[in-house]
């Protein structure tokens, strides 16, 4: 095994020799000529991949061409171009794939063996080209192979906070990857890089600034800037969208209000919609953070979500672009239970979006935490196709300095049944489109990326984003699967590896609640950076932005009373979820503090008392840290020093800050427990 030096640039796309002897062989037999046809700026990429990848891989010279010869090889082109060049794609195959989708095949041809990577659109095929390139990278058997590939969720972005200023909310790897100041005219050729990794996961969409949006980014001068970038992305299949500021109109100082009803607003908005249609024919949209957390929108002009909502849409409609319009919003004088705001404003505003909006609904109903039951509004808005907003990035997960595998989290989430149409209305079929018949959905993350020579700061956070684009093309794929390819491609396809990190990232998330916020607890983060514990927190200008108010200790228990004598957002979820939730007996132990104030001596399934219990989870999440570390200290020598160096150190400080929380939370809390 060759340990070189790496820095983790690479990804998951090293494409280091096969170290299996029999599959190498295989490979070398099939693979020694590589077809691919057609023409244009995606057919070069897919070109340039195959010829950084295949050689690499198989350790010899491919010899490629542009046209389908006899013998073993691999031939790739889109259904048109295979036609052209006398090779049929069935009538059916190209109804089934649609637009994205890709097949894969190996077809006997006058006894040999010919490896077909096709789709209907050459974006569709680059994807096809990356599965398949990950095949090998994970050492498959590709003899027989017949894959058909379709995403399950139409629109997978991936959404930046970055600022005009190259300083990224909640970015824990650098700056920002796009250099504002020396576009339009320098071209960085890491935004390729990042195409690549993108499109190599399925990603289509890319929103490029932060959701607190500044006006400046709708300027023409930044709208050439951005269409250069769209100009980037455009051939990986990746369209751009832009978090525009709602009060736009008044801040250009054009007009006197941004009322989405003033007719000299709707023109406005139209205009500047034109605008940027002239410069990128293929925008995706806007994504929008209105009325929340200070930034503008309808409501501040008497009018609604919706109205704001379906202003953006007409604009873009004629276009073909959408609006994701964020359910992110907490207003106290909806509810004095920040849990339950959203739904109350949204549900009753269920019929009333045109078809191209779409309502970004985060997975939890608070904020990223490290553990939320999902968020009411999936399965409460039949009629809104609802986008599904994560967060990569681990603003409440120790950020870049913790090793957490988000995969697990997700998956229960978009498993999580909602009941809204009976069991099986889980929250993925709602946002897929099947539950209720929509013909379009989205799901969208928060990235992680930033100016990092490694591009995550953690060489394991590389795992969310990857792990994000996988579950955004198919969320049946197990958390298990895609940590599987990911540590193949990206460490090794060694047995002894790829079992002790799976086991390291599986084990990662139930950890990190376990020493950070076990049982139900929420947002006991340090204020402001949200890293490390401040259960104490309670001086902060609004009561939900305070610690004390998340977990409400007193001497008699611990936890937020949602149940029908407390807030009652129990409420806000289907039968039998409902009376699930409701009683402390049948909660589950996972959302017990969630939803209910427990009182300290309370016996858990365990037989420990609720103090108890809490001490035990803590001491099981720091020993999960320690664990972590010893195992990755015996990697030592089967893994590269540098990237085995960086992770250590990350570790002993996890390890170090998963002591600091259970100390400071035991303490605290043992206040109250009266111990
Ligand atoms: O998670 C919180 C973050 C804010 C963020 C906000 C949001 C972009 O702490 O930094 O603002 O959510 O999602 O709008």
């Amino acid at each position: 095994m060759s340990l070189r030096g790496e820095d983790g640039y690479e990804l998951w796309l090293r494409y280091r020799e096969v170290d299996d002897p029999a599959r190498l062989s295989r490979y070398r037999k099939l693979l020694g000529r590589a077809t691919v046809l057609g023409q244009g700026q995606t057919v070069t990429i897919i070109r340039s991949e195959l010829e950084r990848a295949l050689p690499a891989m198989l350790g010899r010279a491919v010899s490629f061409s542009e046209q389908v010869s006899p013998g073993n090889g691999l031939v790739v082109g889109t259904a048109d171009d295979l036609g052209a060049a006398g090779i049929d794609i069935p009538r059916e195959d190209r109804l089934t794939l649609g637009e994205d989708g890709f097949r894969i095949r190996s077809a006997a041809v006058d006894g040999n063996t010919r490896l077909l990577v096709t789709g209907n659109t050459a974006p569709a095929v680059l994807r096809g080209v990356f599965h398949f390139l990950r095949l090998l990278q994970t050492h498959q058997d590709i003899d027989g192979l017949d894959v058909v590939s379709c995403p399950r969720i139409q629109h997978r972005l991936l959404v930046h906070w970055d600022n005009i200023d190259g300083s990224i909310e909640r970015g824990y790897a650098g700056r920002s990857l796009w250099k504002w100041e020396e576009l339009p005219e320098t071209i960085d050729p890491r935004y390729d890089d990042y195409a690549r990794a993108c499109a190599s996961v399925g990603l289509n969409g890319v929103a490029l600034n932060n959701v607190n949006a500044q006006v400046k980014s709708l300027t023409s001068e930044y709208l050439d800037k951005i269409a250069a970038l769209a100009d980037v992305f455009r051939p990986y299949g990746i369209r751009v969208y832009l978090s525009p500021v709602f009060s736009a109109p008044m801040q250009f100082g054009d007009l006197p209000t941004s009322d989405p009803r003033d007719p000299g607003v709707v023109a406005w908005w139209q205009d500047k919609v034109d605008e940027i249609y002239q410069l990128i024919p293929d925008f995706g949209g806007f994504q929008i953070k209105a009325n929340s957390e200070g930034q503008p929108g309808p409501q501040d002009y008497g009018a609604n979500h919706d109205d704001g909502a379906n202003m953006l849409a007409d604009a873009l409609a004629p276009h073909g672009g959408m609006v994701l319009w964020r359910a992110f919003v907490y207003d106290v004088t909806v509810d004095a239970d920040r849990a339950k705001c959203a739904y109350k404003e949204f549900v009753p505003l269920d019929d009333k979006f045109r078809p191209n909006v779409f309502v970004q609904v985060k997975n939890g109903p608070v904020d990223f935490q490290p553990r939320e039951p999902f968020h009411p509004l999936f399965g409460a808005m039949e009629q809104t196709p609802l986008a599904l907003e994560l967060q990569v990035a681990q603003e409440y997960f120790g950020q870049a300095i913790h090793l957490v595998y988000l995969a697990g989290m997700w998956k229960e989430v978009l498993d999580a049944e909602t009941y809204s149409k009976g069991p099986g209305s889980t929250v993925a079929s709602t946002v897929d489109g099947s539950l209720y018949h929509h013909d379009t959905s989205c799901m969208v993350a928060v990235a992680n990326t930033g100016s990092d020579r490694n591009w995550c700061g953690h060489h394991f956070s590389q795992a969310n984003w990857y792990a994000y684009g996988r579950l955004a093309w198919d969320h049946t794929l197990s958390a298990e699967a895609i940590a599987d390819e990911w540590i193949r491609m990206t460490w090794s396809n060694n047995a002894e590896i790829i079992g002790t990190l799976k086991e390291m990232m599986l084990g990662s998330w139930p950890a990190c609640i376990d020493y950070m916020t076990p049982l139900g607890l929420h947002h006991l983060m340090q204020e402001g950076h949200h890293y490390g514990p401040d259960p104490g927190f309670n001086n902060a200008p609004r009561p939900d932005w305070n610690n004390t108010y998340y977990h409400r200790a007193d001497k008699e228990g611990l936890g937020y009373n949602r149940s029908s004598i407390g807030s009652s957002a129990t409420g806000q979820y289907h039968s039998p979820l409902r009376e699930q939730f409701d009683n402390p007996a049948t909660c589950p132990e996972e959302y017990l503090l969630w939803f209910h104030h427990i009182p300290w001596d309370h016996r858990l399934k365990s037989g420990r008392t609720l103090w108890e219990e809490l001490q035990h989870r803590y001491d099981i999440g720091v020993a999960f840290v320690d664990e972590m570390c010893s195992t990755w200290k015996s990697l030592q020598r089967k893994i590269d020093p540098a990237r085995h160096a960086h992770v250590s150190e990350r570790l002993r400080q996890q390890q170090e800050n998963a002591r600091e929380w259970r100390k400071v939370c035991i303490d605290y809390f043992g206040r109250f427990a009266g111990q």
